[in-house]
């Protein structure tokens, strides 16, 4: 069972909960314990097995029993019970905004509705309206909930819709009078995959900027146009919304649409505890009914006692916690990379020479540059041979003569093959400076066999890091079963590196799995994986995926100056 599969089954505890009228309390330990499950790095089969459960947040003795149950049966009785207390697909109708309990109650005993398709066919139908004393509009408002929630389903890998997202920008951000023009939202949080963009700012004049706005040339379909909040659509069918305030109200309104949703949540149950009321406005003293107002975010959660949370960190787990210690950590930012560890050349299927990867990575302020060419393992255009890569080693030790102001370092993503094995001779991989090991082929393998090559990679003493270790690909591409937990271990005890892979259409560690893997103390590279020298750029989204694992210079290694990081890479042998 997957962790998807068990968080969805809480999550429908809390609904149904809800829809009897429970305890609040009771309700919002299950939404905790669905969150817990949607962040965990390791699979709740394992924690089972390995009778772990309870160090999983919010997860108790009854809540550990539940899972226990669940995930050995297939089968929850507590939440089989609670479903045939109510009519089928109430869960469902539940999902979509605006509809409460009472309205899901009345669709599915007046109209037998069990499904967000059939609401939609009924409401096209017009068997919905007259439901409702309200009439029209609330079944109108109901259709267009549903439709947004199918569009909410494709959400958009974050590397498409930045280009898209920096061009608006670029576009309003001169205009006159503006100012703190900058996304809020998934984007700012730098999740993987973005359901809606938001932006915000501040104006002297909002209207102005509006009107720009719904104007612009990359403008497919205007939703909603106001005088402070607009909605467009952009090619590929993404959404974005443009809210403007006044410039002393900026802070309040970034945090509260920056989310995430859980993270506001959890915030506003402790400040209701202080007698202080959040919004999108600023704060409210709930005694005097005064609202106080703030230009910036870090006045707002000062006003709370809090140290500042970066964006990456809000999503509802311990950063409140954290915050109020005074103990968040100072995350790596990509002005810390000191150089880039994997990108190819025209020497494999990489577009550019080696010199121009060089100059192209130092003109980004590196250091260094390591050259990681393939192997020539099956499935590999212009992998190299032995004979190759040999040449390969001279002639960037000429062009280290060549060139001053960066250093390349010789290297190899060298192929594992089926049976674990590495495709190039052990005493070739020992000269070089570093050596990146990766799965490129039978991706199907079994979870034990994949497991097990994988591993057979890491014990291999020439093997200093293991690039992009679950192999998916966004948007579709799943990543190939393997116990990242197993591979987490065996890196731990022998010292091996994992990659945190910045092509965006890998992010591969991704967030989760950094947390857990930097937790574990293992040394964790940001590499871009470029083929050709733009693609040295996507290190910020390297960068993003590790600030969202909590990740600070000391776990990065090639946050190392030249100095360090030749030393240590000789060190490894
Ligand atoms: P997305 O668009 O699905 O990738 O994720 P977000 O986080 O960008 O979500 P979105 O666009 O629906 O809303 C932006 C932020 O606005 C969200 O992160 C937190 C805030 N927000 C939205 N709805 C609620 C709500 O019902 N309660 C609270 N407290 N905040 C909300
Ligand atoms: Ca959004
Ligand atoms: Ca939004």
């Amino acid at each position: 069972m997957k962790n998807s599969d068990v968080a969805k089954v809480f999550q429908d505890i809390a609904d149904l909960l809800e829809l009897k009228g429970e305890n609040p309390f009771k309700i919002r330990a299950y939404q905790k314990v669905v969150r817990s499950i949607e962040h965990l790095p390791v699979e709740v089969e394992q924690l089972v097995a390995e009778d772990n459960l309870k160090e999983v947040p919010g997860v108790g003795e009854a809540i550990t029993n539940k899972i226990t149950e669940l995930v050995t049966t297939g089968h929850l009785g507590y939440y089989e019970k609670l479903k045939a207390e109510f009519p089928e697909g109430i869960s469902t109708l539940l999902d979509v905004p605006g509809i409460g309990p009472k309205t899901a109650m009345l669709l599915s005993s007046e109209l037998g509705i069990t499904s967000a398709d059939e609401l939609e066919k009924a409401i096209i139908e017009d068997k919905v309206a007259s439901l409702f004393r309200m009439g029209d509009k609330t079944a109108e408002n109901i259709l267009r909930q549903i439709q947004a929630l199918r569009k909410k389903d494709q959400r958009i890998p974050i590397g498409e819709a930045l280009p898209v997202v920096d061009e608006i920008l670029t576009r309003l951000r001169y205009l006159p009078g503006v100012k703190n023009l900058t996304p809020a939202g998934s984007l700012r949080r730098f999740r993987e995959t973005l359901g809606d963009i938001d932006l915000m700012g501040t104006a002297d004049d909002a209207r102005e900027i509006m009107r720009t706005f719904v104007n612009l040339p990359q403008v497919k379909e205007v939703l909603v146009s106001g005088t402070t909040k607009a909605s467009v659509v952009v090619p590929g069918g993404l959404q974005v919304d443009l809210r403007i305030v006044e410039h002393d109200a900026f802070g309040s309104l970034l945090q509260y649409f920056t989310g995430s949703k859980q993270h506001n949540i959890n915030l506003r149950e402790r400040t209701h505890r202080q007698g202080l009321k959040l919004s999108e406005y600023g704060i409210t003293n709930l005694a005097t009914e005064e609202l106080e107002k703030f230009a910036t975010e870090e006045a707002f959660y000062e006003r709370l006692g809090l140290e500042f949370i970066p964006p990456e960190l809000r999503e509802g787990q311990q950063e409140i916690e954290r915050a109020e210690q005074g103990t968040i950590p100072r995350l790596i930012e990509l002005s810390d990379i000191k150089g880039d560890l994997h990108v190819h050349t025209d020497w494999s299927d990489g577009h550019d020479t080696i010199e121009a990867m060089a100059l192209a990575a130092k003109a980004l302020g590196y250091q260094y540059l390591a050259i990681t060419d393939h192997s020539g393992g099956r499935g590999i255009a212009h992998g190299l041979d032995a004979e190759r890569l040999r040449r390969q080693i001279s002639e960037i030790e000429q062009l280290n003569q060549k060139i001053s102001g960066i250093h390349i370092f010789s290297g190899i993503e060298v192929d594992i093959r089926a049976d674990g094995s590495l495709d190039m001779p052990g005493e070739l991989l020992a000269e070089l400076d570093i050596v990146i090991a990766a799965v490129h082929s039978s991706l199907n393998q079994s979870q034990e066999q994949m497991t097990r090559r994988i591993i057979g990679a890491i014990e291999n003493p020439n093997v200093d890091v293991l690039a992009h270790p679950t192999c998916r690909l966004l948007p579709d591409r799943e990543p190939i079963a393997v116990d990242m937990e197993a591979v987490f271990r065996a890196a731990a005890k022998t010292n091996t590196m994992l990659e945190i892979n910045g092509m965006p259409t890998r992010l591969d560690l991704k967030d989760i799995h950094a947390y857990r893997a930097r937790d574990l103390g293992i040394k964790l590279v940001i590499n871009t994986d470029a083929h050709r020298t733009e693609h040295l750029e996507f290190m910020r989204f390297g960068v993003g995926v590790a600030r969202r694992g909590w990740c600070q210079t000391q776990d990065i290694l090639n946050t190392k100056p030249l100095k360090e990081i030749t030393t240590y890479l000789k060190s490894r042998g």
